[in-house]
């Protein structure tokens, strides 16, 4: 079976009528996402399931199905938009909401929300804010749901100290010519890691020692996971919910800040063109503030920028292990991509430390 006929006994399943063109769609690192259209019309979005990452998409089903009914029902008590606020995914044959083809893959489908577009940076301190908004607002309103409803797609997935001892584990354990070669490179950037583990762990350990709650979260809040209206760029749905899981709130305004609060995205390789905005912080900080006042506890408000730091520096570690290990998990699209990248997020934590985290002030 060639990919165009695989594809066509895919969109069988789901029912789609023949007549269809599909091409690639989106940013995401993970899985291949492409649009389904009619005569030029996007009408599905459709994804390959990358299951190196993701081994269950009875897991992610479950937990998608979750928050979009309790985020459905959120929209209609406030007279939004069900088609446009949303996600609705397509059931297969057989009424689960993913599909198997021959070789083994897993494959799903969800309705086109037409007129939006994804950014990779935001343009304004206001746009990250209203962009934060629309993260917060997801949270508030899956605020409800007891976060054993949902599961760990990916257990440890924000568990930063582990995150560290894995890079550590993996700097020790490179073999090999091209391993050595990497660890070098790899060399200035773990030192720069290494001096700040110090407070790599403290969100974990006070979400563990119930200092910090525990709630349905999102947990890969990027810029880019939230659909704008394309004639107003308001926020309107929030997608890619297959980390969605228990964790802390904080990781969620942490990822806002490391991708909606920084000046260049992630791929930049310019390192001095890396930094993060102040003022988009302080909006993206209220923004979470403001929409979760009564829900989040002291100790949760004093550490909301701090988590900006944590979140980048997780990513750091988590791009350089990829680079270690061979790229195995993001990838790479040029040589040396995740060393680039871990690079990038360094700078980016460095910045934060400068404009607006006082690690000294954190215990
Ligand atoms: C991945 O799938 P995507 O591109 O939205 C990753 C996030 C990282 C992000 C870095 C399941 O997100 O955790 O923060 O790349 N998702 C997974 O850009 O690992
Ligand atoms: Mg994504």
């Amino acid at each position: 079976m060639d990919g165009k006929e695989q594809m066509a006994a895919v969109l069988e399943e789901f029912g789609v009528e023949p007549g269809w063109t599909v091409a690639p769609i989106g940013n995401g690192l993970i899985h291949a996402t492409s649009v389904v259209s009619f005569a030029g019309e996007p009408a599905y979005v459709l994804q390959h399931l990358n299951t190196a990452v993701f081994p269950d998409p009875v897991v992610l089903a479950h937990n998608a199905a979750v928050v979009t009914n309790r985020i459905r029902r959120a929209v209609v008590q406030r007279g939004g938009d069900v088609t446009r606020e949303v996600l609705r995914f397509i059931p297969a044959r057989g009424g689960r909401y993913f599909t198997q083809s021959p070789d083994g893959s897993y494959w799903r489908l969800s309705c086109f929300i037409p007129r939006t577009l994804t950014i990779d940076v935001a343009r304004s301190a206001d746009e990250a804010g209203r962009i934060a908004r629309a993260f917060a607002r997801f949270q508030s309103d899956v605020w409800d749901v007891p976060p054993q409803e949902v599961q760990d797609a990916i257990p440890g997935f924000h568990d930063t100290p582990r995150r560290y001892a894995t890079l550590c584990r993996v700097i020790e354990s490179v073999e090999g010519t091209q391993g050595r070669a990497r660890r070098d490179q790899a060399r200035e950037l773990a030192d720069e890691i290494h001096a700040r583990s110090g407070h790599l762990g403290i969100i974990e350990a006070d979400r563990r020692a119930g200092r910090i709650s525990t709630h349905v979260c999102h947990n890969d809040t990027k810029v880019n996971n939230v659909l704008l209206d394309q004639e107003t760029r308001r926020p309107l749905c929030v997608i890619d919910l297959d980390t969605v899981g228990p964790g802390s709130p904080l990781m969620d305004a942490g990822d806002l800040l490391r991708t909606a609060a920084a000046t260049v995205s992630e791929e930049e390789r310019d390192e001095q063109k890396v930094a993060a905005d102040p003022d988009a912080a302080r909006a993206i900080i209220s923004a979470f503030a403001d929409v979760l006042r009564d829900r989040l506890g002291e100790r949760e408000r004093e550490l909301l920028a701090f988590s900006g730091w944590v979140i980048t520096m997780e990513q750091a570690i988590r791009y350089l292990t990829d680079y270690l290990e061979g790229d195995v998990y993001y990838g790479e699209r040029y040589p040396g991509h995740n060393l680039y990248r871990a690079r990038n997020q360094l700078a980016l934590a460095r910045s934060m430390e400068e404009g607006f985290v006082d690690l000294s002030a954190i215990a």
